[in-house]
């Protein structure tokens, strides 16, 4: 017979598949083969692990490294060319899904003073965090939005959204958060183009938050018929009161310090059906003890310096850095600082895992069994 041998995963463990290759089994595969068909017995092993095996790997993205090439894009391509001009995070073991981790994908935006970017609707769901500059602004479904530097905005699946700065601003540096790999992977990423490539503004600037954005207050007989959150845009300023708050009344979590998500106030549940977002507060000092989910996430450090060991690997970063934590990978952060407090903003598929059942979360020296016995 040619062609590749064909792989056998095996394993000397009772209750898993051990079988040797003969020249007779070897055959019989090759005769499976032309009615594409397979023996499971040679791939159990892989397509089962004992637990999850993630292909990306921890990465720690400096502004440092990046800012300068992103800059550069813009005297390279407009936006109207590009579509959007985006410099992409991708993870070395996932380039071919454009994943920065698991089934995420983010990108860094820039945009100089009077560009605006086409409006478009796609079913991955997307959001943006801001970094640098003044003047920038998105429109979702006729709410325009103005934004400041760990401002943090949605924009639904299936909104009508663009982007831009005004042209009294400055250039304009934004992280972009979406799950484009993971509609890939479910076969169901629709894409259009709006017909006028700009969409009007059909509500009072910053409505949305001026509506939604007050804590603990909703408004009465506000109509909100769409079903992704009436709050589109969550401001820095009232995002670190809370924080800075809660601490003062909470030891907070051992793996996370004080960590509070951000929410649909309608539902009290994440922002979108496929994406969550938090900002946690690392006290001065402070660091936290390793602990492991199903899940991926990416984090954008908001304010401060310190490091987070990721899968047994340090990664010293301060402010703008972004790094990712694969799923099922050990992880801590550390507030380097003895004087400041640090922030560290981060999105993840935690709803996904958990509308779907498949949330699992471990303390590191707690080790529930996962592990082959013998
Ligand atoms: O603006 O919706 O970075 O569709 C990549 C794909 C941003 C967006 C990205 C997108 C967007």
């Amino acid at each position: 017979m040619t062609g590749p041998a064909r792989e056998n995963y095996r394993e000397d463990v009772a209750g898993r598949a051990n079988v040797e290759d003969t020249a007779e089994l070897k055959a019989y595969y090759g005769d499976l083969e032309r009615f594409e068909a397979a023996a499971l017995w040679t791939v159990a092993n892989k397509i089962e692990p004992w637990e999850p095996k993630s292909e990306s790997q921890p990465v720690l993205w400096r502004y440092a490294d990046l800012r300068e090439p992103v800059l550069r894009s813009v005297e390279l391509v407009s936006p109207e060319k590009a579509g959007r001009r985006v410099i992409y995070l991708n993870n070395p073991g996932r380039r071919d899904v454009a994943a920065a981790v698991g089934w995420l994908y983010s990108g860094l935006q820039v945009m100089k003073p009077g560009e605006v970017a086409s409006a478009h609707q796609h079913s991955a769901s997307a959001l943006r965090f801001i970094m640098e500059g003044k003047g920038a602004y998105t429109i979702v479904d006729g709410h325009k939005m103005t934004l400041g530097e760990n401002d943090f905005v949605l924009t639904p699946n299936g909104s009508w959204h663009e982007h831009g700065v005004e042209a009294d601003g400055t250039h304009c540096i934004w992280q972009d958060g979406l799950d484009i790999p993971l509609v890939n992977a479910l076969e169901a990423n629709f894409y259009k183009v709006h017909p006028n490539m700009q969409q009007p503004v059909a509500y009072p600037v910053d409505d949305s938050s001026y509506a939604w954005g007050a804590p603990g207050l909703q408004p009465v007989g506000h109509d909100w018929t769409k079903d992704y959150s009436p709050l589109l845009k969550y401001e820095w300023e009232p995002t670190y009161e809370a924080l800075t708050k809660y601490a003062k009344s909470t030891d907070g979590s051992p793996f996370d310090g004080v960590l509070m998500e951000y929410v649909n106030p309608k539902t009290g549940g994440p922002v979108m059906a496929t994406i969550g977002a938090s900002m946690q507060l690392l006290r001065p000092g402070e660091k936290t003890r390793a602990h492991r989910h199903t899940g991926s996430s990416i984090y954008q450090v908001a304010k401060g310096e310190g490091y987070s060991i990721i899968g047994g690997k340090r990664f010293d970063w301060k402010k703008r850095d972004i790094f990712c934590v694969p799923a099922w990978a050990f992880h801590e952060h550390g507030n380097a600082s003895k004087s400041d407090d640090a922030c560290l903003f981060c999105f993840n598929d935690l709803p996904v895992m958990r509308a779907l059942g498949l949330y699992r979360e471990e303390a590191f020296g707690e080790n529930q069994g996962h592990q082959p016995v013998n």
